[in-house]
């Protein structure tokens, strides 16, 4: 299959996150780009294409307004204010606070984010847009007839909503992707979210509609990152009621589990009928993988791809996380494989 890969992900090179209370180097780094576009062409998995430019009107169709304005001036308005140096915020919102946009940017990376593990750099708001072009583009090539396609996006997007970034994530590739497919003329698209976090972003930007379903298998928010998402109760809301569906599966979960999850999540998706499914390619699942704890293995992943091809859709894999950085291209490969054999 084709492969949507440009170096503009570099832009996005932050130097350190907040994570078991250190500043720490960013596990979202270049070098995951570098590691699956080299085993993508080791592997011959197929043709590496350019993004076209699409610009920020796709990205408009899921974020609002004020905060694609907002990431497009932060870096800028953070310069200003304190100098030179990656931005992160210090504080969020808590219950009977009242959420009114500040003035000043420290006000406003609190109101727009939700951790502090996702810096903004000079190259932030360049590097998004380049990844949501990725996934555009892939898109594209889906809709023409492609039985699958790769979009290799960095930064990633599951965890972005609708006016919030967090999780590494700014622009949410994998629902711009899906939102576009339906502009496109697809009935029904559905999101399939394999990364080992709950993909909070995707789910609240479709959570009240029936024509985008998401699906995902992650760790159990009860103990891992996001925690406020991604129970396995919440269904829906209004029209969208019983189209969203998440399967958490408890800290160590491997194949056995894994699979298991899968099995439901290819059910209810198949029974739903999609034009096209949208595969959120999380590899963090990895039993190495440092900031996780699930306990994948290489071959797992080609029985991922299987799956999914077995469903017998269309179907367009954004690339999202995982930070075993060099078993990186192995593991996510596999599942492209896994799905073309
Ligand atoms: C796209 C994606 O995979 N984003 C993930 C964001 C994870 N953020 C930090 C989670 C912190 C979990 N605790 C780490 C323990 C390592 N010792
Ligand atoms: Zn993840």
């Amino acid at each position: 299959m084709k492969t949507i890969f440009t170096e503009d992900h570099r832009l996005q090179d932050g130097k350190a996150e907040l994570i078991d209370g250190k500043l720490m180097p960013c596990f979202e780094m270049p070098r995951r780009a570098e590691i699956l576009i080299a085993r993508v062409r080791d592997q011959k998995l197929g043709e590496v294409l350019a993004p076209e430019k699409f610009g920020a009107d796709p990205v408009l169709r899921v974020h609002k307004p004020e905060f694609v304005r907002f990431l497009e001036t932060a870096w800028d308005e953070w310069v200003a204010q304190h100098g030179s140096y990656d931005a992160l915020p210090l504080n969020w919102i808590a219950p009977g606070m009242r959420r009114l946009l500040p003035e000043t940017i420290d006000g406003k990376l609190s109101y727009f984010s939700f951790d502090a593990g996702t810096p903004i750099t000079a190259g932030t708001w360049r590097a998004a847009i380049a990844s949501a072009e990725v996934a555009m583009t892939g898109m594209k090539l889906v809709k023409g007839g492609e039985r699958g396609a790769f979009s290799l996006c960095r930064p990633p997007g599951h965890h972005a909503g609708s006016d919030f970034y967090g999780g590494y994530c700014f622009f949410n590739n994998a629902a711009i992707a899906a939102q576009g497919f339906r502009d496109g003329g697809a009935a029904r698209v559905a999101i399939l979210d394999v990364d080992y976090h709950h993909g909070n972003g995707s789910q609240e930007i479709f959570y009240k509609r029936d024509d985008v379903m998401t699906i995902s298998i992650h760790a159990d928010p009860k103990q891992e990152f996001p925690f406020f998402l991604g129970h396995a109760d919440e269904r829906g809301e209004g029209r969208g009621e019983g189209f969203h569906l998440n399967l958490p599966l408890r800290w160590g979960a491997a194949w056995a589990e894994y699979g298991h999850a899968l099995d439901t999540a290819m059910r209810r998706l198949t029974e739903f009928s999609p034009d096209v499914i949208v595969v959120s390619l999380g590899v963090d699942t990895f039993e190495k993988d440092p900031i996780s704890k699930f306990k994948l293995k290489h071959e797992d992943y080609l029985r991922i791809g299987e799956a999914i091809a077995a469903a017998g859709k269309p179907t367009l894999f954004i690339m999202e996380g995982g930070y075993a950085v060099e078993e990186l291209g192995i593991n996510a490969v596999n599942v492209l494989q896994g799905f073309e054999a």
